[in-house]
C-alpha cells in the first residue's frame, strides 16, 4: 500500500480530513432533517438508510494517478470531487428524485454536478443518481466550502453495486465475458423489481386513500 508518508505534510492530510469529516456531519443531518420532516408531514420515510465515509489517502493516491496528476493536498483537494462521500438508499425510485430535489433546494448548499446514472446507466450496468455539492463549513474564523459526493439509489440498486464492486476488485476489472453478462442481466431485473415495487407501492397507497375518505364520511349519517 501507499503510505502516508507520500504528503508533503502529515498535518495537511490532519486537516483536510478534519474538514472533509465536518461536512459529512453537516450534509448527514440536513439528510436526517428532511427526513424527519417528510415523516411528520406525510408519515412516510423516504430515507431507508444513509452510509457515509472518507475515501482512504490510497484511493485518493490511486485516482490522482490515474488522471495523471501529481500528489499533493492541492490536487486533492481540486480533482478528487468524493473524498467525502454519502449514500443514501431509499425504498423506491420515486424517491430519488425526490431526495435530490430536496437537497438541491437547500439555500447553503451549491450543487456542482449531477450524473443521472439511472436515466444513463453505465455500461456495467450501474444504476445511481450522484451529486457534488459543496457545503460550507464554518470553522472559528473562516469558511470553507468542501465537496461531498453524494450518491442516491434504491436498496435493489446498492444490492447489485456492492456485488458488481466485488466482483470488479476480484477480477481487476477483467471479468470473464459471461460474468459481466450475467451481471448485466442482473442489473435488468433489478431495473423491473424496481418498477414493479414502485406500482406496487402507487396501488396500496391508493387502497390507504379511499379508506380514510369512508372513515370521513360515515355511512349511518
Ligand atoms: P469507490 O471504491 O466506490 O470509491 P471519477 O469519480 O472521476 O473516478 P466519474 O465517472 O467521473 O469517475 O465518477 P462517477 O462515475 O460519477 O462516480 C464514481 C463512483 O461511482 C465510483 O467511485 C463508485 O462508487 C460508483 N460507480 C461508478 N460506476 C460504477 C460501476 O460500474 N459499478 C459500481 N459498483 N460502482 C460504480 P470510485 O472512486 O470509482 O470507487
Amino acid at each position: 500500500g501507499i503510505s502516508i508518508k507520500l504528503y508533503d505534510d502529515v498535518d495537511t492530510w490532519k486537516t483536510v480530513s478534519f474538514l472533509y469529516n465536518s461536512a459529512l456531519k453537516e450534509v448527514n443531518t440536513k439528510l436526517e432533517i428532511l427526513n424527519d420532516e417528510f415523516q411528520h408531514v406525510h408519515r412516510y420515510n423516504p430515507i431507508e438508510h444513509i452510509k457515509s465515509r472518507i475515501k482512504s489517502p490510497e484511493s485518493i493516491v490511486k485516482k490522482l494517478k490515474k488522471y495523471g496528476y501529481e500528489v499533493n493536498i492541492e490536487n486533492m483537494v481540486n480533482y478528487v470531487k468524493d473524498i467525502a462521500g454519502i449514500r443514501v438508499i431509499c425504498s423506491f425510485t420515486s424517491d430519488i428524485y425526490r431526495i435530490a430535489e430536496m437537497i438541491a433546494s437547500q439555500g447553503d448548499l451549491e450543487v456542482l454536478s449531477i450524473k443521472d446514472y439511472i436515466k444513463n446507466p453505465k455500461e456495467s450496468g450501474y444504476k445511481s443518481y450522484h451529486m457534488i455539492i459543496s457545503v460550507p463549513i464554518y470553522l472559528s474564523d473562516s469558511v470553507v466550502d468542501t465537496n461531498v459526493e453524494i450518491q442516491i439509489r434504491t436498496i435493489a440498486m446498492d444490492f447489485w453495486a456492492s456485488l458488481e464492486h466485488k466482483i470488479y476488485y476480484k477480477f481487476e476489472g477483467n471479468a470473464p465475458a459471461y460474468i459481466s453478462r450475467e451481471l448485466r442481466e442482473c442489473a435488468n431485473m433489478v431495473s423491473k423489481l424496481d418498477a414493479k415495487m414502485l406500482s406496487l407501492n402507487e396501488t396500496i397507497q391508493q387502497f390507504s386513500l379511499s379508506n380514510e375518505k369512508e372513515e370521513e364520511t360515515p355511512k349511518d349519517k
